[in-house]
């Protein structure tokens, strides 16, 4: 078969496109590895900037967020036993965060998606983009063990880290910037009211300590954990006692505590690959880059992926001109760098190291005093956490 653009992977950035380029009449066949019940089973990101909610909203796709997002103005910063609220609104001219989890984001867009009559193949196997230094690629992809071919015009490689896309191009052609860290977050849902009606991000000798929610009925919680320890180590009571003692007195008196139904760990990175874009293939979101959830910007960037190599696809489309496309790894990776920068502060700045002396931590205390009480640092971690312009 053939269609325009065949979009590998329904993640949030390869649904995103998809519902997009259907907007401007741009047909497109989605092609998944496991199933749709496996992806919206995975709990991942919970905070959208206000570019990330406005691209929903162009998608078609942003009723139920707008309906059941919770919009915040801040967010506290914890540290020497005390909250610091930073106003993210007052410090970037009114800009503000909407809550609202990756799984419901994903799910809206699915549901558009199937609403529209567009294709996607879910439990697609083997599935290889080929022929993308030419102007005819194509993608074959095996379902119930017959092998399919899908001739296009262009490849996204929205396939996340662990995709095929990334590992198609040339490996010499790429550069890659990587940058593990030596712990993971543990982190929990449990259906109770969370702490408080922000987040709040913790800095404490025991380590870091994120207190996110889902709803105003709905907590999401986490805490540094060691890089190699088990979610079996951890009972539902071992982490409500671990997270008061990382919080302030204020903060963990207002903590409900009830039984979690989600609880996993999470490895922290950074990883940058460059270019993300090679002949008539692109790399979109995690498949390009991975950032420690410290900052909020893994799904964010994902969508400002999708932003530039959307208005490129459309230049090259409705005005004939590959101009757009030609810009498309140039543009995104100077906004991913600055992303990848901010959430490593974030994490640097938030976490203890195994390797933290003495001097560091008194850096890192004199780092954080500095932030709230500095209108301008406090107007740098605003701008950045609301997200840079496009
Ligand atoms: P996704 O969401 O990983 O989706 C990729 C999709 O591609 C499919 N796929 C394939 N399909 C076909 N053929 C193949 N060979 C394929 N290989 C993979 C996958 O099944 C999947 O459905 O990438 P996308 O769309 O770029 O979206 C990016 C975001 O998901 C990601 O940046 C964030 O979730 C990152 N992230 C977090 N971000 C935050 O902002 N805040 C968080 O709290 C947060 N927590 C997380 C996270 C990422 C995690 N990962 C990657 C393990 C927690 C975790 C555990
Ligand atoms: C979340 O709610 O899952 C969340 C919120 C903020 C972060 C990371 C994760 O920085």
């Amino acid at each position: 078969m053939r269609t325009q653009v065949v979009i590998i992977g329904s993640g949030p950035s390869g649904l995103l496109l998809g519902q997009l380029l259907a907007g401007i009449g741009v047909e497109n066949v989605i092609l998944e590895r496991v199933d749709r019940d496996y992806v919206l089973g995975r709990v991942r990101a919970g905070v959208l900037e206000q570019g990330t909610v406005d691209l929903l909203d162009e998608a078609g796709a942003g009723a139920r967020m707008r309906a059941e997002g919770l919009p915040h103005d801040g967010i506290s910063l914890a540290f020497d036993n005390r909250l610091h609220r930073i106003d993210l609104a007052a410090l970037t001219g009114g800009k503000r965060v909407t809550v609202y989890g990756q799984t419901e984001v994903t799910h809206d867009l699915m549901d558009k998606r199937s609403a529209a009559g567009l294709m996607t193949v879910y439990d697609a196997k083997n599935v290889l983009p080929q022929g993308f230094d030419t102007a005819s690629p194509f993608v074959t992809y095996e379902k119930d063990g017959v092998t399919h071919r899908i001739d296009c015009d262009f490849i996204a490689g929205c396939d996340g880290f662990h995709g095929v896309s990334r590992k198609s191009v040339p490996q010499d052609a790429l550069k890659l910037f990587e940058r593990a860290y030596p712990f993971g977050w543990l982190g929990i849902l449990a259906e109770v009211p969370p702490a408080d009606h922000e987040l709040i991000y913790a800095n404490h000798p025991r380590g870091f300590a994120l207190c996110s929610m889902r709803s105003e009925h709905r907590s999401r919680y986490y805490v540094q954990c060691p890089i190699d320890d088990k979610v079996e180590n951890w009972s539902d009571e071992r982490f409500w006692d671990e997270l008061r003692l990382r919080l302030p007195k204020e903060a963990a008196e207002k903590v409900t505590v009830g039984p979690s139904f989600e609880k996993s760990i999470a490895p922290l990175r950074s990883f940058v690959a460059e270019p993300m874009q090679f002949g008539r293939l692109s790399l979109v979101g995690d498949a390009a880059h991975i950032v420690p959830p410290t900052g909020a910007k893994g799904l964010n960037l994902a969508a400002s992926d999708v932003r530039y190599l959307f208005s490129g696809l459309k230049e090259f489309y409705l005005d004939k001109s590959p101009a757009g496309i030609d810009a498309y790894s140039g543009k995104a990776l100077s906004r991913v760098w600055k992303a990848v920068r901010f959430s490593w502060w974030m994490t640097t700045m938030l976490h203890r190291f195994p390797d933290t002396d003495a001097f560091g931590q008194r850096i890192q205390e004199a780092e954080l005093d500095y932030l709230v009480h500095s209108q301008a640092a406090a107007t740098s971690l605003a701008e950045n956490y609301v997200g840079l312009p496009y």
